[in-house]
């Protein structure tokens, strides 16, 4: 049997580096509306990696202020854009994680991610022109909770709010114990992270058939050692964040085979530039490499650091914000 490979750390934190160094590429400005996304999934790398300084702290706490819609009461994705609950969450979270929480504008936070609830049906919308998803009922809870202002959703819709939400969430459960996009929608590992956690934020796991879900995705699982998002598709790097965080929030990360997926992360490494891929052999890119090593840290591979499941941020920060959850981690490895 070959040597299995390591995972190179050194490589992977000098890729994140010169992430923002190619402005005069075509592809930089193309992915304009994913910028503030993509800061928070290097940020996250290289605190998975121990190297969170590997980045300016303050050059980007002055980015993420600086993509503010005054208008809008959020963050866009780059400075201009419209304000958007994607880009929102991602900006909380590099703020919590840069200990710099205090200098947003949470009354005007709060009052657009309240907005954003539909006070019949309990969907979340992205923004107020509408499409409504899953995603978005957890990045409400989720922005909401690192705000320290889930008390504000109990009292929203006179005092509906809580309820309408998690009643969206529990009409978006599958017979197969999974969830999806919608009501009816099928289920897949990225909308089973997003209500998983979602309901944990909300102490409300007990809307989950956790022997159902953890032997489905726990299915996920392909000859080769990677997890598809569902049935008859391909394996993927980055459903070893989606399958696994739901796995670890629900106690069952011992149900897949770990030195399997350990090894598909692994060969996804692009040994050269730096970065993983999907899977073995495609172009890496900085979405592939934060969830492959998120994978990597809940499955204990060793030199890395804890990873929570619930809120896809360094366990030191939700533990130093009081908002740390219960969930699996098996033990980190000795080198
Ligand atoms: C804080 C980590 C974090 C996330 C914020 C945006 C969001 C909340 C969650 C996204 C959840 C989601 C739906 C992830 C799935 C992304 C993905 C790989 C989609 C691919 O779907 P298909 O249908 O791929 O193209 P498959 O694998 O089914 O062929
Ligand atoms: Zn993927």
């Amino acid at each position: 049997m070959p040597e299995q490979q390591h995972l190179d750390i050194d490589l992977h934190v000098r890729y994140i580096q010169q992430l923002d160094t190619h402005k005069d590429d075509l592809s930089y400005h193309l992915t304009e509306h994913l910028r503030m996304n993509g800061v928070y999934w290097g940020l996250v790398a290289l605190c998975i990696m121990g190297r969170q300084d590997a980045l300016d702290r303050d050059e980007m706490v002055r980015y993420v202020m600086s993509c503010w819609d005054e208008d809008m009461g959020a963050f866009g994705a780059h400075p201009k854009h419209d304000g958007h609950l994607l880009s929102t969450l991602s900006a909380i979270q590099i703020l919590a994680i840069q200990d710099s929480l205090d200098i947003a504008n949470t009354d005007r936070l709060v009052k657009f991610l309240l907005s954003l609830v539909h006070p019949e049906t309990g969907r979340v919308a992205g923004d107020r022109w509408g499409e409504t998803d899953t995603r978005f009922s957890y990045i409400l809870v989720s922005a909401l909770s690192l705000l320290g202002r889930l008390k504000d959703l109990d009292e929203a819709l006179d005092g509906k709010g809580r309820q309408l939400v998690i009643g969206h969430i529990e009409r978006c459960r599958n017979f197969d114990g999974g969830f999806g996009s919608d009501e009816g929608s099928e289920s897949h590992g990225g909308q089973i992270f997003v209500c998983v956690a979602a309901l944990a934020i909300l102490d409300r796991l007990d809307l989950v058939d956790v022997g159902t879900l953890a032997w489905w995705l726990s299915e996920r699982q392909l000859p080769n050692g990677g997890l598809n998002g569902r049935p008859e598709k391909l394996e993927d790097v980055c459903y070893s964040w989606w399958n696994l965080s739901a796995l670890s929030i629900l106690g069952k990360l011992h149900w897949i085979n770990e030195e399997k997926l350990i090894e598909f992360i692994l060969e996804s490494q692009d040994l050269e530039g730096g970065g993983i891929a999907d899977r073995p052999g495609d172009w890496v890119d900085v979405f592939h490499t934060i969830f492959g090593l998120a994978g990597l840290s809940m499955l204990g591979y060793p030199g890395l650091q804890d990873i929570d499941p619930v809120y896809c941020m360094p366990t030191v920060v939700t533990e130093r914000m009081g908002l740390k959850k219960e969930f699996q981690m098996l033990p980190r490895r000795t080198a």
